[in-house]
């Protein structure tokens, strides 16, 4: 039984794969080299396989300790071994060695296993800990923990591989956030874009505005009234240290000049007539517009950049910019040409969605595509003139879409996206006019109008996030070989308790 599912690994394994010798084999490996998901460039199984066991050493560079400590958690939690982290292993010890300072790119990385121990090498940590997450997925649930032979090289297509979480619509906790970390960062994410502030609520404190979170984050400010909540500052920090070690950068999105609502609802004056709206918990767009010609409209939104650019030592800041419906077309470029270069101010690169590059202001930006067509004149247009893109097609990467008629959570207005359709395109040549050379990556949304728990969370991002992961990282895409992959991994997900959809499309182990 466990030779069949071998066999069938290595055999849609992909084609990059150059050699399946006989003695991988005959190894006792319960996971085929070729088993990774996001699938590595190369794999060569060969040779004798290692076996985890309690006296196995992690050994790594006291600079890398943080990525060995994670190695040793995680493999604390499928073996139960601890295993020791030490700078300099003894003679005899059988080891896993981390070595920075290789001659390779940015998060690549080489792992070779042997029968007397495992190498995993890369420039810095953030290469060794892709290598880890790759480590990870090579070691069987249940013992023995043999880990087939051979050698991976590996590096990503874009530096940028993202998910985000909405946490306006529903609050999610400081906790649910950091699970939700953990999981993707094992598909090599290392950006999760959070979506702080929407019509329902204000979900992240800033000093200078109280009422923002006092108010605009109060019990009841979620969709149907359910939840409410925000992060304090030190709750931020927290998370943006948390994420830091799974090297993960958080990318704020403050959304403006749509999308107000709650802030509008603590602050009456940001309206152009000085009156409250009502608070909103219904899951409309497109009806509030900050005042484009009032001056405390900039003073707020600089206030709210400041503020948000000394959280966070990543490169980007997300400004919004979507469906700006209740704002004029001229009073949407206005308001961008003010606010895009008060990013850049504060030290950050601005980051919006493409409506954003209707002003001249975005062509240092970075725009996040989120269309469902192929052709968008003005996005083309920007990248032109040099904007940046980062690839979000609705109807393609949207994990907040459901995966079909039945599904019983998302939103369904891009259509439906099944686990192949997530899989079956290619941010480099999507739209007309954005050449690979202007994608920076590709990001999965999850925008959370209908989701309350971690659990509804998981249901759509897994295994959604994993096919759009493979798509960031892999240069290839072989939907039978993902097929296979997937379903191999799906008992990982359960031992976790992960609760992810079961897709028909997928043959799932046990
Ligand atoms: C569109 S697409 C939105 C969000 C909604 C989402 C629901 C975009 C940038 N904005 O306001 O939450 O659809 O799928």
């Amino acid at each position: 039984m466990r030779i069949t599912r071998l066999a069938a690994v290595l055999a849609c394994a992909l084609p990059l794969i150059v050699a399946s010798a006989p003695a991988a084999l005959a190894a006792p490996a319960a996971v085929g080299l070729g088993s990774v998901i996001p699938a590595p460039i190369e794999v060569h199984p060969h040779g004798s396989a290692f076996k985890i066991t309690k006296t196995t050493v992690i050994e790594a560079p006291r600079s890398a300790f943080d990525v060995a400590d994670r190695l040793a958690e995680a493999l604390r939690q499928t073996t139960g071994y601890r295993l020791r982290v030490v700078s300099h292993a003894p003679g005899h010890a059988k080891v896993i060695s981390l070595r920075t300072g290789a001659r390779l790119g940015p998060e690549a990385y080489r792992l070779s296993v042997r029968r007397d121990g495992i190498s995993l090498q890369a420039r810095d940590n953030a290469g060794l800990f892709a290598g880890v997450q790759t480590l990870r997925q090579l070691v069987p649930l249940r013992g023995p923990f043999t880990v087939a032979g051979g050698d991976i090289a590996d590096k990503p297509r874009f530096g940028y591989r993202g998910a985000m979480l909405d946490i306006a619509r529903h609050f999610h906790t400081p906790a649910e956030i950091k699970r939700y970390i953990d999981e993707i960062s094992q598909f090599k994410v290392n950006y999760l874009h959070l979506h702080l502030s929407d019509d329902q609520g204000w979900r992240i404190q800033i000093d200078s505005w109280p009422r923002l979170t006092t108010v605009g984050g109060a019990a009841g400010t979620g969709v149907d009234g359910v939840g409410g909540g925000f992060l304090t500052k030190a709750d931020y920090r927290d998370l943006v240290r948390y994420a830091a070690s799974r090297y993960v950068t958080i990318v704020p999105e403050i959304d403006m000049p749509g999308h107000v609502n709650a802030a509008q609802v603590a602050y009456p004056e940001l309206t152009c007539d000085g009156v409250a709206p009502r608070p909103r918990t219904d899951i409309d767009v497109g009806y509030s517009s900050l005042c484009i010609g009032k001056e405390i409209t900039y003073r707020f939104v600089e206030d709210v950049i400041r503020e948000l650019a000394a959280l966070t030592p990543g490169p980007y800041l997300h400004i919004g910019g979507d469906e700006a419906h209740a704002t004029t077309e001229a009073d949407y470029i206005a308001f961008q040409q003010r606010v895009l270069p008060l990013v850049a101010k504060y030290g950050k690169k601005a980051y919006g969605w493409n409506e954003i590059t209707q002003a001249p202001a975005a062509h240092n930006a970075v725009a996040q595509y989120w269309g469902l067509s192929r052709e968008n004149a003005s996005l083309a247009a920007a990248v032109a003139q040099g904007t940046k893109v980062i690839m979000s097609p609705a109807n393609l990467a949207y994990v907040d879409q459901k995966y079909d008629p039945s599904t019983r959570l998302g939103l369904s207005w891009a259509g439906f996206i099944e686990v192949q359709k997530a899989y079956d395109w290619d941010p480099g040549t999507h739209v007309a006019g954005v050449p690979e050379s202007a994608v920076l990556g590709l990001e999965a949304p999850l925008w959370s109008e209908t989701l309350r728990s971690i659990d509804d969370i998981e249901f759509m991002a897994f295994p959604r996030i994993a096919a759009l992961a493979e798509l960031g990282w892999s240069p290839s895409r072989d939907w039978e070989s993902f097929r296979t992959r997937l379903g191999a991994y799906g008992p990982r997900w359960t031992a976790r308790g992960v609760d992810f959809y079961p897709s028909p499309q997928i043959d799932w182990a046990r």
